[in-house]
């Protein structure tokens, strides 16, 4: 191989290896109630994840109004353990809601991220 067909070679390598890590990474794909909705206050959270997760070493967190935590029930896994619901214990008074989520992968990766949604009165 010449200087330069190496050089693109293993550029190539690396690339498909980079996108390769990135798609088996559980990524949230879509949830219930979707970030940046208003909504009534939800009886439960849907986080549904690009691959199947891992329940011991996943959670959310949320945080409402006044930087209170919003108690929750033991989550539990779904549509082939690609979905985490999680219960919401009592109801949700007005307000924006962020959730803070964090989940282990069956590829034994981690990935955490948030994002929020309104509690209309
Ligand atoms: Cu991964």
């Amino acid at each position: 191989m010449s200087r330069l067909t190496r050089i693109l070679f293993f550029t190539a390598i690396a690339t498909i290896a980079v996108a390769g890590e990135a798609l088996a990474h559980a990524h949230l794909k879509s949830s219930v109630p979707a970030d940046k909705a208003s909504i009534a206050s939800p009886g439960e959270l849907d986080l549904s994840f690009s691959e199947e997760v891992n329940l011991k070493f996943s959670g959310v967190k949320v945080t409402g109004p006044d930087n209170k935590s919003v108690k929750l029930g033991d989550g539990m896994l779904m549509d082939s353990d690609k979905t985490l619901m999680v219960p919401i214990s009592g109801k949700l008074a007005a307000g924006q809601y962020t959730v803070e989520w964090h989940v282990l992968s069956t590829d034994g990766h981690k990935t955490n991220g948030s994002y929020s949604f309104t509690v209309t009165p």
